[in-house]
């Protein structure tokens, strides 16, 4: 079942003339939104599916690698996080970490096949004497050949300009909820924060990364006002991560109740069909997630990963077990080349990973 919306709009964009509505649009109204999520679950991710190949090839997800720069001792208060000094999770904090560990991290994840490196610290904004370090990474990292993304809390407009001209490609800054839910899990910074910095990071010219978790208690409409917020930006960002809450021990949300897992691939779903032409992320949570699960949700449009044993300090799936999956659904990861010689090498990482998977299977039967 195709949704009939408008698309007479002054802020939409035309991309081709098909049965599903190929617009961009920035103008989504809750109610819209909220009779997407109550289609019946196959209409929804026909529609889903049918959106997602219009804007890409459905065979293809792309894949970044996480590193946690700087861990722990966050000031802030989100109830969701490991990493807030206010809980305690039994988290080893660390410092900044040496620009040396940070490139063999990178270099090791090129090697495995990914092709962006996504910095995250547990801060609550970058401080002054920071900066040096966290520019001189971006530098280095970019110069491997790798897409650059950090997430390093609020940005002022020059922070988010320097990281620019240092040749940073993503700016990670999450909505993580609806502005209404938002003064339940986080009191020390208000929603309009996250919207100043991401202004700022737009201005500066980098791409966005913006998304959100679910499973944190919140109601449909909860789920419906994240995706409302994120599709009316000006510009809807580039990357769109949808994280299912990770229930870590010592955060106040550990004993949330599960979310039913059809809710989590329906937000998936709806975040396809109003930001068609953005990499929607399955990010964190896919542990405790089945296969079966994980290729329902690239059906319903997810075409982007976090690929790697670890998040930030949670566990993920190892990388041969993604790549089995992938060999399993025909899936191919996508490419990204700085330099067209690097197409070779990817394959051969990629080929590497695939064949590396009789060893895991091995070992794990
Ligand atoms: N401190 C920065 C900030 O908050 O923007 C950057 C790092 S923070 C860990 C990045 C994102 O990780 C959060 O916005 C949240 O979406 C996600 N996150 C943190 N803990 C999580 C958890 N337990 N489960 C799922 N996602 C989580
Ligand atoms: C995002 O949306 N999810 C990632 C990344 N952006 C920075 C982080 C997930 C963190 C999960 C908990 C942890 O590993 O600490
Ligand atoms: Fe700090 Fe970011 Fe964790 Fe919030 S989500 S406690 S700001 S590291």
């Amino acid at each position: 079942m195709v949704s009939t919306v408008s698309s007479t709009t002054v802020s939409s964009t035309t991309v081709s003339s098909t049965t599903v509505p190929l617009t961009i649009r920035h103008e989504w109204t809750a109610q819209q939104v909220l009779s997407l999520f109550r289609q019946p679950f196959n209409d929804l991710l026909f529609e889903a599916q049918s959106t997602h190949r219009e804007y890409f090839d459905p065979n293809r997800v792309q894949i970044s690698t996480l590193l946690s720069i700087k861990t722990g001792a966050c000031p802030e208060d989100c109830k969701y996080c490991p990493q807030s000094g206010i809980y305690n999770t039994g988290l080893e904090k660390e410092k900044l970490l040496e620009i040396d560990k940070v490139i063999s991290e990178a270099q090791a994840a090129k090697d495995s096949g990914a092709t962006r490196f996504c910095m995250g610290a547990a801060w609550r904004s970058p401080a002054a004497k920071d900066m040096p370090c966290v520019l001189n990474m971006v530098k280095e990292v970019k110069a491997l050949g790798m897409e650059t993304c950090m997430t390093l809390g609020m940005l002022t407009d020059v922070q988010a300009q320097d990281l620019a001209d240092a040749g940073l490609d993503y700016y990670n800054h999450n909505l993580d909820t609806s502005p209404e839910y938002y003064g339940e899990i986080i009191t020390t910074r208000s929603y309009q924060d996250r919207l100043d910095t991401l202004e700022n990071v737009r201005g500066a010219g980098m791409k966005v990364c913006c998304g959100g978790i679910v499973g944190m208690g919140e109601s449909v409409m909860d789920r419906v006002g994240l995706l409302v917020q994120l599709a009316n930006l000006a510009e809807h960002p580039e990357s769109v991560p949808i994280n299912m809450l990770v229930k870590v021990a010592g955060t106040p949300l550990e004993n949330e109740q599960d979310l039913d897992p059809f809710e989590f691939i329906r937000t998936i779903a709806v975040a396809r069909i109003i930001m068609p032409a953005s990499h929607v992320r399955l990010s964190a949570g896919r542990e405790d997630m089945n296969e079966e699960m994980q290729a329902l949700a690239f059906h319903a449009g997810a075409n982007s990963i976090f690929y790697g044993e670890k998040l930030l300090t949670t566990p993920n799936p190892v990388a041969n077990k993604d790549m089995q999956l992938f060999d399993r659904l025909g899936i191919k990861p996508e490419e990204h080349h700085a330099h067209p010689e690097q197409e070779e090498e990817m394959q051969a990482a990629v080929t590497k990973a695939a064949s590396d998977k009789y060893f895991y299977d091995a070992a794990s039967s």
